[in-house]
């Protein structure tokens, strides 16, 4: 017998007070200096959800790393990571196939040298720009699973927001292995419920 990899959720009817959230869906951590292992295949994934937001006329909040060049988080620094995300390099740049549109609002985040920020909360004014547009319910997916996705959903959740979190969107780096996994199974502790693209009711059927 197989299990489903997530719980089965109920169909999900999007609402006037949804909106979703991209994290860090940018070229570095796509295929660039801080590749996460198959994000590829989560790119043409998220720009359904893109599509599908766009077409109902909801928010689509896109957060991005956009680091300076001498970034705390970076090895020759003492940090963790290889140099990624710096502000205004084409690594720093949102995956085109995504097709973010002019409407969508763009959340910069950890921009400064001294502080690193994986939640899209963290420093910036996206909870605020969240109420001002009267979002409720959190659509969340993006890279990576383990660091910026956790730690943002950790914050939607900590601020009362409902969570749907994208299992078919979201990428671990999984430094040790089984990472990603742990991540989600914390995020559902914490509330998120995992839905995928088809659990979506009305959701366009694709044309790739
Ligand atoms: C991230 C590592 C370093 C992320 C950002 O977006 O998950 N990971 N900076
Ligand atoms: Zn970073």
């Amino acid at each position: 017998m197989t299990a489903p990899a997530t719980k089965r959720t109920r169909p999900i009817a999007l609402e006037a007070s949804d909106a979703l959230v991209l994290v860090d869906v940018q070229r570095d951590f796509v295929s660039g200096t801080l590749a996460v292992p198959d994000a590829p295949a989560a790119v043409p994934i998220l720009a359904r959800y893109v599509r599908e937001f766009a077409r109902r006329g909801l928010p689509i909040i896109a957060t991005r790393d956009w680091h300076p060049s001498g970034h705390c988080s970076f090895r020759d620094r003492g940090g963790p990571w290889p140099p990624h995300c710096i502000a205004g390099t084409p690594g720093a740049a949102f995956d085109e196939r995504l097709s973010l549109g002019p409407d969508a609002i763009v959340i910069s985040k950890a921009v400064t040298e001294e502080r690193d920020a994986y939640s899209g909360f963290e420093g910036t004014e996206l909870d605020l720009r969240l109420r001002k547009l009267g979002a409720r319910r959190l659509f969340v997916g993006g890279l990576a699973t383990d660091y910026c996705v956790r730690a943002t959903v950790h914050d939607a959740r900590e601020r009362g927001y409902e969570v749907f979190l994208l299992v078919d969107g979201i990428r671990a780096v999984d430094v040790k292995p089984g990472d990603g996994e742990r991540a989600i199974a914390r995020m559902q502790d914490e509330g998120a419920v995992p839905i995928r693209f088809t659990d979506l009711v009305g959701a366009m059927a694709e044309h790739g």
